[in-house]
């Protein structure tokens, strides 16, 4: 496979784009793609102050990355959850977001939660009884307070998070399924600022998960592979391997979903009756029947394309 670009040896292939692409222009694409997406959506414009939440994930420290490389008014954000297990989560997410930071002289807030509210979010989740056993509630919750909080009392125009396509595609789905209309109509790019919330960006969301794994190892971006122990088992994953599957079989697909998803939101197409669209139709000018098209119906159309091609077809 060779590089669309330069014709060198490719290194990154995405079957969904039909474009494959070698270290270097893979690693020019991300932020021209980010780029377009910020602008797309009217995400925040080049005199904004950007909040990134990062977590020492591949996403978050990806996007912590490339909106530096684009130029933007970028810090930190890493919340201290005081989430151990085996790996000691917390620990290691922190010790990865700091090195980052370091490493490319960037400014990064840190809040522990436990520090700021006497106990950590396991702890916390416990005791308040949320959440049928999982700490998962109580950390959403927090999290979201304490992001909008910082934004808020530090003075920055909007806050970023890592979310990629296999995220929010997940999340789509779990809602499509339940037919959840609030949150559907809620799940966008960009969340504007509302009574006291800061507005929240996402710039990954067009990004499969790979294309981010495949970013930050060409950047040699140094993240925590593992996940929240308390993410193991969770709906949302069981989401992302069924679309996977999906995927697999028809490449591309995740992304169609998502995609085809924020324009029937845009265009209104979403929970609305049918009924005012039907106003705009008239008669088919061959059958009679009634159609939308300017002036045959789709299948006479159709039948017509066919006798042109084949002149047995019978006319209808
Ligand atoms: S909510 Fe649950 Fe995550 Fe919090 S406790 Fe871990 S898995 S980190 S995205
Ligand atoms: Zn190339
Ligand atoms: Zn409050």
């Amino acid at each position: 496979m060779k590089c669309k670009k330069c014709g060198e040896k490719a290194s990154v292939n995405m079957r969904q784009h039909k474009l494959a692409l070698c270290k270097e222009h893979y690693l020019e694409w991300m932020p021209e793609q980010t780029e377009r997406f910020i602008k797309k959506y009217e995400m925040f414009a080049r005199h904004e102050k950007i909040l990134v939440a990062v977590s020492g994930g591949k996403d978050s420290l990806g996007l912590w990355d490339i909106l530096t490389r684009l130029g933007y008014h970028a810090d930190g954000l890493y919340l201290g959850l005081g989430i151990n297990g085996g790996i000691n989560y917390s620990h290691e997410s922190q010790r990865l977001t700091e090195k980052f930071a370091n490493q490319h002289g960037l400014k990064l807030h840190i809040v522990d939660i436990e520090k700021e509210y006497g106990q950590p979010i396991p702890v916390l989740s416990e005791i308040s009884h949320r959440g049928h056993g999982k700490p998962c509630a109580v950390c959403g919750l927090a999290k979201r307070h304490e992001m909008n909080r910082i934004a808020r009392d530090l003075g920055y125009d909007v806050l970023a998070t890592g979310h990629n396509l296999d995220d929010e595609a997940a999340v789509l789905f779990g809602n499509t399924l339940s037919w959840s209309a609030d949150f559907l109509l809620r799940q966008s790019p960009v969340l504007a600022s509302t009574g006291g919330l800061a507005r929240k960006v996402k710039p990954l969301c067009r990004f499969y998960e790979r294309e981010m794994t495949a970013y930050c190892l060409a950047r040699g971006i140094e993240y925590i592979y593992e996940e929240c122990p308390f993410a193991e088992g969770s709906q949302s994953i069981y989401y992302k391997e069924l679309l996977n599957k999906l995927e697999t079989d028809r490449p591309g697909a995740k992304l169609t979903f998502y995609l085809r998803f924020l324009e029937a939101r845009k265009s209104g197409g979403l929970f609305v009756e049918k009924d005012s669209k039907q106003a705009h139709l008239h008669p088919c000018a061959k059958c009679g029947q009634p159609t939308s098209a300017p002036e045959l119906c789709s299948f006479c159309r159709t039948i017509e394309k066919a006798k042109e091609v084949m002149p047995t077809v019978t006319p209808t």
